[in-house]
């Protein structure tokens, strides 16, 4: 019934889309099929038959038609259910030569079709598909035909295809839905499909389909590359490529003979090999090694050094079939450490990372899906979000497992600037069913994928998938009474069947079953630990939206923390294009409707309320603005407190084993819809507070103070920026970090300098210096009083300065607390400052803050795209916060406090601007202007 609706579809279509082939020089021939409005784009029920463009999806295929209003609009998601309820159907005709036409064999090729989809060409069924993930090559020999052509991808419903499944299911596979509040639909785990896209707690529901990712034919004789993989490896001193060659081949063939070709040009290496490539099913691979005789340039993480990447070309030929591949590779080493942390073994296992022999702290993020319809995410958009990130001192950044394995172009760009990617496998929150069929289709995804992946030097882990061990260890999926059940399915999919695809294709890097997880200690405990979230072993997740984070005291220690976040407010800005007036108030349904966290709001409302006062205002427009800018404000100092507690403890081992903390990556980067989340750089890419208070808590030198107790302020110096080695105490084996002191060890490191001496200069500027602190009272610019003191650490984290609050207080004659601000700096021996910070002694609400006129002074052009804006303020100001309007760019800071009467911000914009539109849309605010 199915296909002879779209038959008739196709007979009574409006237009025809034709497409030219032109013959190459090889019998190797390569026929795109996608392209800008060459599909049509049918739905039976609507008799929706429109132009839509491939990679794409219905939702955005529709609205470039105008069928459909923009899907973020207001509550816009709700109204579109029925689009992912019901079966599209994507159709064309093209045209063929006579040459691919008459090639021994022709494979349709689809890089990726979501999800659930059957294909057709002229005609005849080519192939089902239900994994997204996956790449499909459909053998359409003899069935493509010179001259007119015609393709069908039918694809069914994700959302029913999910309920049906679920009821052929002997069991239960939980969660069945999403909480209420989400919208979303219903068991998304039982598809091979982006699991965010059925609604995630900060985003919305758009279960999409269809052909996300290039379609074409492949046209050859007997063999043609497929994919290659490369991973450089360091062995016995000697850098070596091992380079896969994975091969679709004319499976009538059973062997096929070529030549292989390496090239590095910057290398100068050239290696030809002879190759027999036999077939299986259609698919073949090859491996070789190359050994390199020269010395090559180290990839480094952001902020330790360049990112060398070499251009590497593999061509295959074998008679006039000549295919190839070119990609960049990057030499480095990484190991994940998971050492006792002292002679006693129940004080637990490290966890980090040491890259070309050094160790080094995650300073990082969490990534989610760009874009609910991926083909909006263009190179543009991942090259400002990567860049934002790399700006701010990131140097890690996990890809999340309920979204997708990323572009090519995500990966380049981590490369590019030095971001260490945690990739998860693309498992979330939830239990998967483990039928045959299934894990047949799950093993195909991942080795593809990681074939897909493994040749970036900034991928440096894989993981299994997000949080399902501690879910089903806290029985968050209510299983508890089936637990054998469902554990034997959890070792089934993540260590039976996952683990040997991934050590088996990458044996350069670890593959951890679960984040977080205990790691070892997880898989000694028999794969899902008594307790998961252990501070002793591998890594945490913490959310504890219900305490004060602005207290570093609430805080775990953990070896490492991969996710922790709060939520805050997208810009005011960003939801001009999807708010309407009405809106704009706090008790408005859209502010519910936007907040997919089960009780969000009230739990923001009332960390805001911890530490300022809410707007009393009664305009509900101006309430609710100035509610977005305090949402932020908390956001971002809760992050700072807690980012800055885990960075403190890189060096330090409590007596009960907790400590040694090497890797602080907040949740979230960005997000998908313009939401309260725990993004900071919201959908519309303008940086949240968070996003501008990152650069500082992740600077490589950081001074940072905190309350221990409520009267003891501790100076701390993080100087992780530096190269560091690993030293134990003789007596108790207690492991600590330490920067390098000694020009020998520089000179046995990998590191990455010219000439050592800089490198152990810069290392002693960094470890040595004088801080000064400055306390002031908000009632007045001029400072009360200073201290200076000079320090000089050995580990990459110590304190160095502790002081009673009630005695500096006093010193400075600052009459009460509450109105007490100190600055902190520090300086090296030539008093140039290598950090500065701030610190409250009381939280704004119960300070007595003057009213502060900030007024922009100024704005100047200092390139096309750069200004120096001006500001001046008549008294203290707290969290001053300058946004730029329809203006697009970022501010070289944000959210900082004016403890003098003037200041120079920069702005960096997007697009050309002229100096006049920019003043013209510059707003300014702070605390005091909160009422
Ligand atoms: C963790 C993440 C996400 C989620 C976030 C915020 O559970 O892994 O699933 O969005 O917390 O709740």
């Amino acid at each position: 019934m199915f296909w002879f609706r779209v038959s008739l579809l196709i007979a009574t279509g409006i237009s025809q889309w034709m497409l030219n082939t032109n013959s190459l020089v090889n019998s190797y021939e390569q026929v795109p099929l996608d392209g800008q409005l060459n599909w049509m784009l049918s739905e039976a029920s609507t008799g929706v038959n429109i132009p839509a463009s491939v990679p794409g999806s219905m939702y955005t295929a529709l609205l470039a038609k105008n069928l459909i209003q923009d899907p973020l609009y207001r509550d816009n998601d709700n109204k579109y259910v029925w689009l992912g309820n019901s079966d599209w159907t994507y159709y064309r005709n093209f045209t063929v030569s006579k040459s691919v036409a008459e090639s021994s064999k022709v494979l349709l090729v689809c890089e990726g079709l979501d999800t659930v989809a059957s294909v057709m060409v002229n005609g005849k069924s080519v192939g089902d598909t239900d994994n997204m993930f996956v790449r499909h090559a459909f053998d359409v020999t003899g069935i493509v035909k010179e001259g007119d052509n015609s393709i069908i991808v039918g694809f069914r419903s994700a959302v029913l295809e999910a309920l049906e499944r679920d009821q052929k299911s002997s069991y239960e596979i939980p969660p069945n839905c999403p909480p209420p509040v989400q919208q979303g639909q219903c068991h998304v785990n039982q598809l091979r499909k982006e699991q965010c896209s059925f609604s995630w707690d900060w985003g919305p529901s758009f279960p999409t389909q269809g052909i996300w990712k290039p379609i074409y034919l492949n046209a050859f004789s007997a063999a043609v590359v497929q994919r290659v993989s490369a991973i450089p490896k360091k062995v016995s001193g000697q850098w070596q490529v091992d380079v896969d060659v994975i091969f679709d081949v004319n499976e009538d063939l059973t062997e096929v003979k070529g030549q292989v070709q390496v090239d590095v040009p910057a290398l100068n290496l050239t290696l030809v090999q002879d190759v027999t490539v036999s077939s299986s099913q259609g698919r073949a691979k090859v491996v070789l090694k190359v050994p390199l005789a020269r010395d090559v340039l180290l990839w480094w993480p952001n902020g330790y050094g360049l990112q060398n990447l070499y251009q590497m070309t593999v061509t295959f030929t074998s008679g006039s079939d000549v295919s190839s591949r070119s990609f960049k590779v990057g030499f480095r080493t990484v190991e994940l450490i998971q050492d006792p942390v002292s002679s006693d073994s129940k004080k637990g296992l490290t966890f980090y990372f040491r890259i070309n022999g050094l160790p080094v702290f995650l300073k990082g993020s969490n990534w989610i899906p760009a874009d609910n319809f991926q083909e909006r995410i263009t190179r543009d958009r991942l090259r400002f979000l990567l860049q934002s990130t790399a700006a701010v001192g990131i140097n890690s950044m996990r890809v999340w497992g309920g979204g997708v394995y990323e572009s090519e172009d995500f990966y380049e760009l981590c490369d590019e600037f030095g971001i260490m990617v945690w990739q998860d496998l693309m498992f979330s929150v939830a239990l998967y069913p483990t039928y045959d069929g299934f894990l047949q289709s799950v093993a195909t995804e991942i080795r593809q994928q990681v074939q897909r992946l493994k040749h970036h030097p900034s991928i440096i882990l894989w993981a299994g998938n997000n949080e399902n061990e501690k879910g089903l260890r806290q029985n968050w999926f209510k299983t508890q009474d089936n637990f054998t059940l469902y554990y034997n399915d959890y070792v089934k999919l993540y260590v039976t069947t996952i683990k040997p695809i991934v050590n088996g294709e990458d044996d350069s890097r670890e593959y951890l079953l679960s984040s977080p997880s205990n790691a070892k200690e997880s898989e000694k405990e028999g794969y899902v630990a008594k307790d998961p979230g252990s501070e002793l072993y591998g890594d945490i997740h913490f959310y504890e939206n219900v305490v004060d984070q602005w207290n570093p005291a609430v805080f775990r220690v953990p070896r490492m923390a991969s996710e922790y976040g709060i939520q805050g407010w997208c810009n005011n800005e960003s939801l001009a294009s999807v708010f309407a007036p009405e809106d704009y108030s706090m008790d408005a349904p859209m502010i519910g409707h936007r907040q997919h966290h089960f009780n969000g709001n009230a739990e923001m409302a009332a960390e805001v309320a911890l530490h300022i006062d809410l707007s009393t205002s009664s305009d509900a427009a101006v309430k609710f603005t100035d509610y977005i800018y305090l949402t932020q404000i908390n956001q971002a100092m809760s992050m700072r407190t807690q980012s800055e507690h885990y960075r403190r403890y890189q060096s330090r081992l409590l007596s009960d084993g907790r400590g040694l903390t090497m890797g602080a990556l907040y949740w979230q980067l960005n997000d998908i819809w313009q939401a309260p989340t725990w993004a900071s750089i919201d959908y519309e890419g303008r940086w949240k507070m968070l996003h501008y208070y990152a650069q500082h808590f992740f600077q490589p030198t950081l001074v940072s103070p905190y309350l221990q107790d409520n009267n003891t302020l501790n100076v701390y110096m993080v100087v992780d920026g530096v190269p560091s080695l690993e030293r134990r105490d003789n007596v108790t084996g207690e492991l600590r970090f330490e920067p390098m002191s000694d020009i020998d060890d520089i000179k046995k490191s990998s590191v990455p300098a010219p000439d050592v001496s800089d490198t152990l200069a810069a290392i002693n500027k960094a470890t040595s210096g004088r801080l000064t602190l400055t306390m002031y009272n908000y009632a007045s610019f001029t400072p009360l009083k200073s201290w200076n003191v000079d320090y000089s650490i050995n580990t990459t984290a110590d304190s160095v300065y502790t002081a009673s609050v009630s005695q500096l207080v006093s010193e400075a004659n600052c009459a009460s607390r509450d109105n007490c601000f100190l600055h902190f700096s520090t300086a090296d021996k030539n008093n140039a400052v290598t950090s500065t910070t701030w610190l409250f002694l009381s939280y704004p609400k119960y300070s007595n803050l003057p009213r502060a006129q900030i007024k922009v002074v100024a704005v100047r052009n200092i390139s096309p795209q750069v200004f120096e804006v001006d500001i001046s303020s008549d008294a203290f100001a707290l969290y001053v916060w300058l946004s730029a309007g329809d203006v697009l760019g970022r501010f070289s800071d944000n959210g900082f406090h004016l403890h003098t009467p003037t200041a120079t911000v920069k702005f960096y914009a997007a697009n050309d601007v002229t100096a006049a539109k920019l003043q013209e849309n510059l707003k300014v605010k702070s605390l005091s202007d909160v009422q």
